[in-house]
């Protein structure tokens, strides 16, 4: 595997950053996760102006244009063979002094590594996601706003840990209001009442590119797709209910906190959904090879 960084190739071996680098000691920087289907790089340039609003709040300058992004993103497919893969962009602080002050922090370092994505088991797409609520809050708007795709990723990974504790793969994570944010990497999405219902931003929820993309094929298809607060009570009596993400794609869940969702089966809009994004991902997006 070749690793991209700051507009160099280097061996798996031989890709590292300092350990100065503010990415590490602080996480101080900002990440997008991105597939290619197909020999195509799904959504590139929504990852890439998400990025760039990450970086806008950090106040992190990106080294290099949207367009050399963009570029750089499709050459280390291609220099790596993918077709189908997963592709991490990241950006951090780079290298500082041990103190926290990131005006110490010379030049922004651009890391692109390329590989495959440990996926949901077959299953979960199948038959469904058993997942529960945890008791760690999802991060306040005012304090660490969950739109930026940082690298501290701890909010996350202490709710994934409670998940992971109580023999479940994702977990529902509240805000401090008590109503439903998202999952540590997913968005979520109820059906009620023949109506796609998802939190809203300011209820704690990443902008997820997968997310709007449901959205939209939501309403192709004829069922009305609103944003809307939720608390546990919703998702117990939805009718249906999935989750989000690019690595998950569209995942059935078919029980929460114990209470079954629907029939207790992947529903009817679910599965829908779940084949027209495959569908999408198989014609759509930047072509790696030309
Ligand atoms: N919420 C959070 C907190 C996320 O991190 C999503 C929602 C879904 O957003 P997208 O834009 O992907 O539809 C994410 C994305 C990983 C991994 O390595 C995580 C994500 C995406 C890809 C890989 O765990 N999270």
């Amino acid at each position: 595997m070749k690793v991209f960084i700051d507009g160099k190739f280097y061996s798996q071996r031989d890709a590292k950053v300092s350990v100065f680098d503010h990415g590490l000691l602080y996480g101080d920087g900002i990440f997008e996760g991105i597939r290619a289907y197909n020999g195509r790089v799904f959504k590139l340039d929504e990852h890439i102006e998400r990025l760039f609003c990450s970086a806008k709040a950090l106040l992190l300058k990106v080294p290099m244009s949207r367009r050399a992004l963009n570029r750089a993103v499709v050459e280390t497919c291609r220099v790596n063979h993918v077709r189908d893969g997963y592709i991490r962009l990241v950006i951090t602080r780079g290298v500082g002094t041990l103190g926290l002050n990131p005006n110490r922090c010379k030049k922004p370092s651009v890391i692109i590594i390329a590989g495959k994505i440990q996926l949901y088991p077959q299953s979960f797409y199948a038959k469904g996601m058993d997942i529960i609520t945890v008791p760690t809050v999802r991060n306040l708007h005012s304090a660490v706003n969950p739109a930026i795709k940082s690298l501290n990723y701890l909010n996350n990974i202490l709710a994934k840990i409670e998940a992971n504790n109580a023999g479940c793969e994702e977990a529902v994570m509240l805000n401090s209001e008590g109503y439903v944010a998202e999952c540590t990497g997913d968005n979520l999405f109820i059906m009620k009442a023949g109506q796609l219902l998802t939190p809203p931003l300011y209820a704690g929820a990443l902008y997820g590119i997968t997310r709007s993309t449901v959205m939209d094929l939501a309403r192709e298809i004829g069922v009305p797709a609103l944003e809307t607060t939720l608390t546990r009570y919703d998702l117990f009596n939805a009718d249906e209910c999935f989750l989000t993400g690019t690595g998950a794609e569209v995942v059935p869940v078919v029980r929460i906190d114990g209470r079954v969702i629907g029939s207790g089966r992947p529903g009817r809009v679910t599965r829908q959904l779940v084949s027209a994004y495959h569908a999408l991902t198989k014609v759509s997006g930047e072509p790696i090879y030309v």
